[in-house]
């Protein structure tokens, strides 16, 4: 338990909470202490001052996706539940919020990946000229999509995503090898196709990447090997984008490298990518309108 209210607040910031729900928690202890009692009220009283406090202060300032979750945690909470039990109920019940935008190759990555392991979630597409308030609340740092919003707390950045999603939901079509030296190698590779995507603008370095990946890739089915995993997930989502490389550079991936071409298609036929990856056309065709309002 934090000790003072700035380590609280960092925590709860930390783990998706606003500072707000601290000064619930610490007027519940102080009712508590009042009550001369160390475990939480339940007579009706209690519980009504404790919701009514939440609600003249701070209530209306949490965001609405996660309003919901909060007030049954508020009940629960005030009815005598630890947060250690709250926490355990909120794993079962699973709320899943993804920020994302339609054509970004970092969001396929988190599509994919749910829907290799069949989880449902709620979409909302973000309008990244006009970003909401909750994507700016969860994540601070970068203000990018995608976010992961699972039970109110908000874990950013598509490949730690990723590893989040395929370590909570573990049962299903693992995506990181279990063998700690192959899971190193799929992290390698996962973070130069990174890199690689900082080069686009350079035409000859974005070849001489692409070879590199079709020199490791050789005559595997993926990149992992006989499966489908990790380091394939957070490559493929680049295939929408392989058109608009094309026409913007004027070159051919294919002709250099055929083996990825063969890979790229293999993947489509898994449903969890070919129902995630953005048409290439699409995808081109709002570029071309981002070039035309910004004048690049
Ligand atoms: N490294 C990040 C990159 C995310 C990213 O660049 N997202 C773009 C959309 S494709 C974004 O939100 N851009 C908004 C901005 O830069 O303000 C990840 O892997 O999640």
């Amino acid at each position: 338990m934090p000790q003072n209210r700035k380590e609280a607040s960092i925590v709860l910031r930390s783990c998706g909470w606003s500072e707000e729900v601290y000064s619930f928690m610490h007027a519940r202890k102080k009712l508590c202490q009042e009550a001369a009692s160390d475990t939480a009220p339940n007579d009706h009283e209690t519980k009504n001052l404790l919701i009514s406090h939440a609600k003249r202060n701070f209530l209306s300032k949490v965001p609405e996706s996660l309003k919901a979750g909060l007030i049954e945690r508020l009940r629960l909470f005030s009815q005598g539940s630890s947060h250690l039990e709250l926490d355990k109920r909120s794993k079962m019940a699973d709320e899943l919020v993804l920020l994302d935008c339609l054509v970004s190759m970092f969001g396929m990555r988190v599509r994919i990946a749910l829907a290799e392991k069949g989880i449902k979630y709620e979409y909302r597409e973000e309008d990244l000229d006009n970003k909401s308030t909750l994507l700016l609340e969860t994540n601070p740092v970068h203000k990018k999509v995608p976010v992961l919003i699972h039970n109110g707390k908000p874990i950013c950045e598509s490949r730690i995503i990723v590893e989040y999603i395929d370590e909570v939901w573990k049962d299903k079509s693992p995506l990181m090898p279990s063998d700690p030296y192959q899971r190193a190698q799929a992290r390698f590779w996962a973070d130069f196709v990174e890199k690689g995507e900082e080069l686009e603008a350079a035409k000859k370095d974005l070849i001489d990447a692409l070879e590199i990946l079709e020199g490791e890739l050789g005559d595997k089915p993926y990149f992992n090997g006989d499966t489908f995993g990790f380091s394939d997930l957070a490559f493929i989502t680049f295939y929408s984008w392989f058109h608009t490389y094309e026409m913007c550079a004027n070159f051919s991936i294919e002709k250099h490298c055929p083996k990825l071409i063969k890979w790229a298609k293999r993947c489509m036929e898994r449903e969890s990518v070919s129902k995630s990856l953005v048409d290439p056309i699409t995808v081109y065709e709002e570029i071309l309108m981002l070039k035309k309002k910004y004048g690049y």
